[in-house]
């Protein structure tokens, strides 16, 4: 789109392209088209989990989704993490490398929760797992924890089938609390944050991991015991 000609009234310029407003409208609706695959794909993993979470709640004598949520990655976001990761700036080489533009969190009960929820998505027959990511197993440096799949869901439109992937975080409340908490941090101190406050995530992160570790004792323990019938 660099051109010699004369630019168009009203152009966009920067220093080294000149942008008609129609080529400026079509990479505007090519970029939405693009989200919008992702926004799809992403809505059909939440119809699974919350189908999974209705059975659970309506069927079972325990539900081990606390809490499902969702979104879309930014513009400004993407455009971040495509600096960051010196990707190619063109939709193909974002799709590859990109792979949680649309991501979907499930935060569950106790941690054994996590695991079984991965295992029962990972079992429909239209998932391809891509990737897994087990923060929980082996948690980052800072403290995070959680479970990170990406996963393929095919999504069929007027035009076919596509295949959208999603990135699932499975992870339990005390791991949420913790990681809303150093998110606000992170951004708070423009990720310079002090060495005190890092140390005292860090033990925050450990405190969070023993009591999920003991809730979890004391559920196996109630499910254990016979019920009190009242009479
Ligand atoms: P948001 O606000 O959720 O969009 P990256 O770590 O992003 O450079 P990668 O391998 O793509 O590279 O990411 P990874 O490890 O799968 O993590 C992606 C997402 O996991 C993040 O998305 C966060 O949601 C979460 N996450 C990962 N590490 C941390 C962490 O140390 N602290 C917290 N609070 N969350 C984390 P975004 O895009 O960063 O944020």
């Amino acid at each position: 789109m660099t051109t010699g000609d004369a630019a168009p009234p009203f152009a966009f310029s920067t220093a080294l392209q000149t942008f008609s407003p129609k080529q400026l409208r079509d990479m505007r609706d090519e970029f939405q088209q693009f989200l919008l695959g992702y926004q799809f794909g992403m809505q059909e993993i939440e119809t699974k989990l919350g189908i999974l979470r209705d059975e659970f709640r309506h069927l079972h004598d325990y539900n081990p989704i606390e809490h499902l949520s969702s979104r879309l990655k930014s513009a400004d976001s993407i455009v971040e993490k495509v600096v960051r990761k010196g990707v190619e700036p063109d939709f193909e080489s974002i799709r590859e490398s990109i792979t949680d533009i649309a991501g979907v969190r499930v935060t569950c009960s106790f941690v054994q929760d996590a695991y079984r929820l991965f295992d029962l998505l990972a079992a429909q027959d239209d998932i391809t797992v891509k990737l897994v990511k087990d923060y929980i197993a082996e948690p980052k440096p800072n403290g995070y924890k959680s479970l990170h799949a990406i996963v393929e869901v095919p999504v069929f439109l007027s035009t076919g089938r596509m295949t959208v992937p999603v990135e699932v975080q499975f992870r339990t409340i005390a791991m949420d609390f913790w990681a809303s908490l150093e998110h606000k941090i992170y951004y708070k101190y423009s990720a310079n944050v002090p060495a005190e406050l890092l140390a005292e995530l860090k033990d925050a992160a450990e405190t969070a991991a023993e009591l999920d570790a003991r809730m979890e004792r004391l559920h196996t323990e109630i499910r254990r015991r016979p019920a009190v019938v009242r009479i």
